[in-house]
């Protein structure tokens, strides 16, 4: 007698949770949720080892409403999340549901990676022109002149196509539904489930609240049948009202023609999903409207090696070779090193606690605290060498340079080492009697009496200076060098102050 118990079969309310869904009445995305909770029962996946990953938006919400693991994760790295939880188990049912704006703005780059590494996933791509979440900003598949808040004056940005990146990036599975086709959507829904591989779905959804009619043209019961054409394996491509129009090829280029009048179905491109070679489905993601009628329907449906199952057996090789591994044994052994303590500070707890002591002190003291040395203050027709003499007296690498304007002694410029170094070099012997006034840093940037430390630190870092005159008053009145600064923090860190 079978031990085994009958999995129960599964409805479609099973797979919806009891989060309440926040979306505006009328959206798209209703639809789809609703057709993918009917699909997956007929898929036979339990639950439990179902996952939906995705990333920011309104489509992003779709994981809180899914009876099933989910991962609401961060702006456009759903893929990059999927991957990783496909790559650890392999066993699980994965879908990504991403926006037009998460998947193509932020997220361009792990999309493509994923697609292209061809996991055994589901991306489900609700396109609806906009960013939605974010109250209608254009978003990459705007189209060329749309108004939004962000384009005021219309889009002057050429669109993102997802399906041609999707089959650029020669992804296995390519399709585009729309969400008002329900029998349709759902029979895409459950193709891309059986896939093997990375299954790319775009689907046409209506913002009614911030793109409200974006894809009318191909779902007004008066334009849909002209202004789209449903994707057959093996047949023609016709399409039309009438099922009077078809797509021919003319040399390299698709066009539309006419049946009838010496034209028959025969002369039509017929569509083959499984051709190996992307280009004529690349050609089809091309077709837009108004010039032709947008295919829909699943567009390439290829197999190729999965990365999750070749990751799996490459690990699975490994394990049998070298058994188990042991991730705190991998971190130490091999080309280690251990970052010793400060003799000083033994205790690596007390170490953190005086830096935590000197940043908040260089963030509370004034440049005053710093005791800067004196440096010379000279005046512009000073012969350089006069003043070079002077700092090599002093011991210190900067003088100021001071002139009286207007009965106001004002600071003009600094002559520092650099000064020394870049302008006069092996040439002072024979400047030496030259002024100052031509070799100096003329206008330097300087520092107020008030400021403090860390301000005084940025301002060193980012120009690069060794040395910054103080003003008070906007009159000199010391000079801070980088020295000062080396002193303070080491008679900090010694616990003497500054001295
Ligand atoms: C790092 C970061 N950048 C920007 C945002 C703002 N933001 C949230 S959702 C979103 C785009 C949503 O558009 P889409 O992916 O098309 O989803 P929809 O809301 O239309 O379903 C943006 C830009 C954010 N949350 N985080
Ligand atoms: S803002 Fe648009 S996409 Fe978002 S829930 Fe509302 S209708 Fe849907």
């Amino acid at each position: 007698m079978s031990t085994e118990t009958a999995l129960p079969v599964l409805k479609a309310s099973d797979f919806a949770s009891d989060q309440d869904v926040r979306w505006c009445p009328g959206c798209g995305d209703y639809s789809i949720l609703a057709q993918m909770k009917k699909v997956l029962p007929t898929i036979g996946i339990p639950r439990e080892n179902t996952v939906f990953v995705s990333g920011i938006g309104c489509s992003s919400r779709f994981p809180y409403y899914m009876n099933t693991y989910g991962i609401h994760s961060i702006h456009g790295r759903a893929p990059a999340v999927a991957t990783g939880v496909k790559t650890a188990r392999p066993d699980l049912f994965v879908w990504v549901i991403t926006g037009d704006g998460d998947a193509l703005s932020i997220g361009g780059n792990h999309l493509m990676h994923a697609i292209r590494r061809n996991l055994d996933i589901n991306i489900v791509l609700f396109n609806n022109r906009i960013y939605g979440l974010t109250k209608g900003q254009y978003s990459p598949t705007s189209p060329l002149g749309k108004v939004t808040k962000s384009t005021p004056a219309g889009s002057v940005d050429n669109p993102l196509h997802p399906l041609s990146i999707a089959i650029g990036c020669e992804a296995t599975f390519v399709a585009r539904t729309i969400d008002v086709n329900i029998k349709h959507l759902g029979m895409v829904l459950t193709r891309a489930a059986e896939h093997r591989g990375t299954a790319f779905v775009e689907v046409y959804q209506n913002c009614n609240v911030f793109n409200d009619g974006a894809f009318e043209y191909a779902t007004d019961k008066a334009t849909k049948n002209d202004n789209t054409l449903q994707l057959e394996h093996g047949k023609p491509l016709v399409f039309g009202e009438n099922r009077d129009k078809g797509i021919r090829l003319n040399g390299m280029d698709p066009e539309v023609v006419e049946l009838g009048k010496g034209i028959t179905e025969d002369d039509l491109l017929f569509h083959d999903e499984k051709a190996t070679e992307p280009s004529l489905a690349y050609l089809l993601s091309r077709m837009r409207h108004p010039d032709f009628p947008e295919p829909i329907g699943v567009f390439r449906a290829v197999d190729r090696p999965l990365f999750d199952v070749e990751m799996d057996q490459q690990i699975s090789a490994a394990v049998e070779k070298q058994g188990e591994g042991d991730l705190d044994t991998l971190f130490n052994t091999g080309d280690t090193w251990l970052v010793e303590v400060e003799e000083a500070y033994d205790d690596p707890v007390e170490a953190s606690a005086t830096a935590n002591h000197l940043e908040q002190d260089i963030l509370n003291d004034d440049i005053a605290s710093l005791q800067p040395r004196e440096h010379p203050v000279v005046s512009p027709d000073t012969p350089v060498g006069e003043v070079l003499n002077l700092l090599v007296a002093k011991g210190v690498g900067c003088a100021a340079v001071v002139d009286t304007i207007d009965g106001q002694s004002q600071l003009v410029g600094i002559f520092s080492e650099r000064d020394a170094l870049m302008r006069l070099n092996t040439e002072a012997a024979t400047l030496r009697d030259r002024p100052v006034s031509q070799f100096m840093t003329a206008a330097p940037e300087t520092l107020k009496v008030s400021d403090k430390i860390a301000f005084a630190m940025h301002k060193m870092s980012v120009g690069g200076f060794r040395h910054i005159p103080i003003l008070d008053d906007d009159r000199f009145s010391g000079m801070v060098s980088v020295r000062d600064i080396v002193r303070y923090a080491t008679g900090k860190l010694q616990g003497n102050g500054a001295s």
